[in-house]
């Protein structure tokens, strides 16, 4: 039964659960349409709840039996669940359902792919599974038996009994039911073992599709030293006998942390040198870390409710941000995770779906796993530690650990922690929990009397539902550097708690300039007059390396500005000072790809917004195009000679430090074919032997115009292999003439290896035309109507994945009336749908209301 009037619920409603579990018994008699689950619960009424009423989720399951303390009841069916009466003592109950895997498309609850079975529970889908109070802070020890001829059957915690067509398993940790898995397949192991700080033997296993097995070993040594490091920087250790993770082909996001048994797309762990760019080694990395380390933050200390999300996965996605950085380069993990953030969290802080990072009503909770969600709350856990130092942030985090271990908490718990531990009152700092939008950040500076005066002021524009805006307590890191590039002062945290507020550095001999924001400090927008001279200044001196990239981009953007306004020649200085770097040997060849790099056509257009104009996605591209052109004539003589210096020689490694020298030699590399006619490219791709060097050299030669061998040769070498199709659907599309993107990405869907069931295909299908602004806005509205025919089409299977999807136009209110009014109609046409799904209507609703 699916909800008829979609409702909101509201943070501000939370009521404690009226019944708690004391534990639960699941039977699992796997078929692929009538897949059995028997259930025996053991309820207990909740002494601190106020009603008696019993109700359990449920959708989409055949009711076959119930019965309380072994007498048949009939329960009410009503819409998402059933009641019943219920003994007002501690009572068993059991029910019969009946599910069907094999039709379940959605990829929500026990679903089926390539013959396996497998569970995505997060956020309410073990309604899907059985009648259960489908909510985080009813917690329970779960025992499973799994009965299938299949030879592999998971579930959570430890293996208790096996034979002949059944396994149990039986998981210790009090869990909500969003952490329940199953598996059940024919698949193949990759074993390891690992031993904790304090001894105990942990059997570990990665369960892949027969001949996948070759591409298990990064990820075992990925978790291997995730282990160590969560015991060694946060005291964690592992807490079950066995750690299994398991790679599935269809999955809506890049993994989930259920207890003891990770369920993972297979291309967030699936990896080896030949079908993996060093990118997707970094990643799948670091989302094995993030994985493994909710088991601290997350399962054993999970949420109260789905409001509280951003408890769990801010933390825990600054916990594997740390971790990156320990393994890789501090530095240019910082850079790409601020690239990430601006082009993904600020854009949605920006527009109609702006909300909280702990939201205070939704309709659909599994639209609210967003980039403010994750990572502007990784921010400011980031945020947190500059306040309180980091010998004080550990220790926060052990009273955490300690007191809320097997609780389901709520940010006041977090923010309590600290306040004890640290005496700091947080009440400001709590703001940025509860107010969407991005502080904007004006400096004033004066010089007076060797006295150097820094004025900030803070606002933050109107989103929606909240007008009004209270002052943050604001983390500014400032450096300051003398007129000959010498740091004067180095790195010191103001803390700002006013709307206005100066700050004030003596002592000085001469004028300084100031190095602000450093390493990122804040998630805000920094608003400050800056000539092109101080800008190549800092890019060449500021020791910070953050600010030393931002002054390079910022150098990079006003050129550009100017040349999409004006029709500006490209800046001189910029490619003086961008040619510097590239010449600096002593930098590290990651960060010079990093300068190297330009702002993305969605950056331009919204630093144009910002500046009062309506962005022509087709001028901003073209614009891109020349600097790029101009880049490689003017660094001609410079360029092949970075490329051949950075080639690697040693056999293929995906460290930090190969890598950085394959991106800055690629960075080469795709500039010097727009001069070359693509000879370099070509003879890269023809001696490639791993899949870094292969893609960069094939999306040489589509840009150089001369892809069109490479692609079919690609195709034919790499046919068998899905996760490698994947980029090969997505580069021909990010890569084609904007003036025919929506032609190229409509022939793809005609492709017979095109498939609309696979998540990972269609969003390397569609979601790369989304992603290709020129592409997406061509005037004529075609790349609007492909997406929504599409999103049209695949919302009654996947509502999730859809209603993902439609983010692609939360944009629209940027550019212009024609634009504006295409886009309306393709919102409007998707709102008309009969029976549109809650996730999308949810969405599409909120873009459409701008
Ligand atoms: N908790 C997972 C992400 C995740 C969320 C929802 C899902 O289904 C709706 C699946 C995965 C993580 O943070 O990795
Ligand atoms: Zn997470």
């Amino acid at each position: 039964m699916k909800d008829a009037a979609p409702q909101k619920i509201y943070l501000s409603d939370y009521q404690v659960p009226n019944y708690l579990v004391e534990d639960v018994h699941l039977t699992f008699r796997l078929a692929p349409e009538s897949t059995r689950v028997l259930s025996r619960i053991t309820f207990r009424p909740n002494p601190e709840a106020s009603s008696k009423d019993f109700f359990l989720h449920g959708e989409d399951l055949k009711l076959i039996s119930t019965k309380i303390d072994g007498a048949a009841v009939t329960p009410d069916l009503v819409v998402g669940g059933l009641a019943c009466a219920v003994p007002d003592a501690t009572f068993v109950w059991e029910a019969e359902v009946e599910i069907s895997p094999a039709t379940n498309t959605a990829l929500e609850g026990l679903y089926m792919s390539n013959g396996m079975y497998c569970t995505q529970c997060e956020a309410e889908g073990f309604r899907k599974i059985t009648y259960y109070p489908d909510r985080p802070d009813v917690m329970s020890v779960f025992t499973v038996r799994i009965e299938s001829d299949l030879p592999v059957l998971l579930s959570n915690g430890n293996p208790v009994a096996s034979g002949e067509g059944f396994a149990e398993w039986h998981d210790p940790w009090p869990k909500p039911a969003y952490l329940f898995a199953l598996v059940g397949g024919e698949l193949i192991n990759h074993p390891d073992t690992f031993t904790t700080k304090s001894g105990k033997e942990v059997e570990l296993n990665i369960y892949v599709r027969p001949g996948d097995e070759g591409k298990c070993a990064f990820g075992m040594e990925a978790l291997k030293k995730s282990m160590i490091w969560d015991e060694e920087v946060y005291g964690r250790e592992y807490d079950l006998d066995i750690f299994n993770i398991v790679a599935v082909d269809d999955f809506n996001m890049g993994a989930m942390e259920n207890k003891g048994l990770n369920i993972f797309n297979s291309s967030c762990v699936l990896a080896s040198a030949e079908t993996s760019t060093d990118m997707n080694f970094e990643r799948i990395e670091a989302i094995i870390a993030h994985e493994y380390f909710h088991n601290w933050t997350g399962n054993r200390i999970t949420c109260r409710d789905w409001f509280q999300l951003c408890l769990k996965e801010g933390l825990t996605v600054y916990r594997d941000a740390q971790f990156t950085a320990d393994m890789r380069s501090e530095p240019v993990k910082r850079i790409e995770d601020v690239i990430a953030l601006r082009a993904r969290q600020f854009r949605e802080d920006n527009g109609p779906l702006a909300h909280p990072v702990r939201p205070d009503s939704f309709v659909e909770i599994n639209n609210f796993y967003t980039a403010t969600v994750y990572e502007k709350g990784a921010e400011l856990i980031g945020m947190l530690k500059t306040l309180v130092g980091d010998a004080a942030y550990y220790k926060a985090l052990d009273l955490y650990f300690d007191r809320h271990d097997g609780d389901a908490a709520t940010i006041e718990d977090w923010l309590t922690v600290f306040e004890e531990s640290t005496g700091r009152d947080l009440t400001q700092f709590k703001r940025w929990y509860e107010q969407a939008g991005t502080p904007r950040l004006a400096v004033e500076e004066s010089y007076e009397d060797g006295t150097f005066t820094l004025t900030f002021s803070q606002s933050t524009p109107p989103t929606p539902g909240q007008d009004q805006k209270d002052p943050r307590v604001i983390p500014i890191a400032v450096g300051l550097l003398n007129p000959n590039g010498d740091e004067v002062v180095p790195t010191t945290v103001l803390e700002m708690t006013e709307a206005t507020q100066s700050f004030r550095f003596e002592g000085l001999t001469a004028r300084p300039t100031p190095s602000i924001l450093r390493g990122f400090s804040a998630p805000v927008i920094l608003e400050r007059a800056s000539s092109n001279a101080e800008r190549a200044f800092l890019l060449a001196h500021d020791t910070d390396p953050f600010n030393k990239w931002e002054a390079g981009r910022a150098l990079a953007r006003a050129g550009l500005v100017k040349m999409i306004l004006n029709g500006a020649a490209p800046d001189g200085a910029y490619l003086d000072a961008v040619l510097q770097v590239l010449r600096d040997d002593s930098l590290d060849p990651a960060f010079r790809a990093l300068a190297l790099g330009l702002p993305s056509q969605d950056d331009l257009a919204q630093t144009l917004v910002d500046q009062g104009h309506t962005p022509d996605p087709q001028a901003i591209y073209e614009a891109l195009e020349t600097l790029k052109m101009a880049m490689a004539t003017h660094m001609q003589d410079v360029l092949p000679r970075i490329y051949a210096q950075y080639q690697v020689t040693e056999p293929y490694q995906p460290d930090a430090e190969q890598s950085g020298a394959r991106s800055l030699a690629n960075a080469a590399l795709s500039l010097i074919s727009r001069v070359d006619s693509g000879t370099a490219a070509q003879a890269q791709y023809d001696s490639a032997d791993n899949m870094t060097q292969q893609l960069a050299a094939l999306a040489a030669l589509l840009t150089a115009g001369k892809g069109e061998q490479a692609v079919a040769a690609f195709y034919e070498q790499w046919k068998e292999d899905r996760l490698v199709i994947d980029k090969w659907f997505g580069l021909q599309i990010s890569l084609a003439d904007p003036a025919n993107a929506a032609e190229v990405a409509a022939a793809l869907t005609q492709h017979p290896d095109f498939t609309m069931k696979n998540p990972n295909r269609f969003r390397a299908t569609l979601g790369a035309l989304a992603m290709s602004p020129a592409g997406f806005h061509r005037a004529d509205g075609a790349g609007y109507k492909l997406l929504a025919d599409w999103l049209i089409q695949l919302d009654p299977l996947n509502p999730q994945t859809t209603a993902r999807m439609c983010s692609a136009f939360e944009t629209w209110k940027r550019y212009d009336c024609d634009r504006q009014a295409l886009i309306a109609a393709q919102l409007d046409r998707i709102l008309a749908q009969e029976a549109l799904s809650r996730d999308t209507q949810e969405m599409v609703s909120r873009i459409r209301n701008a």
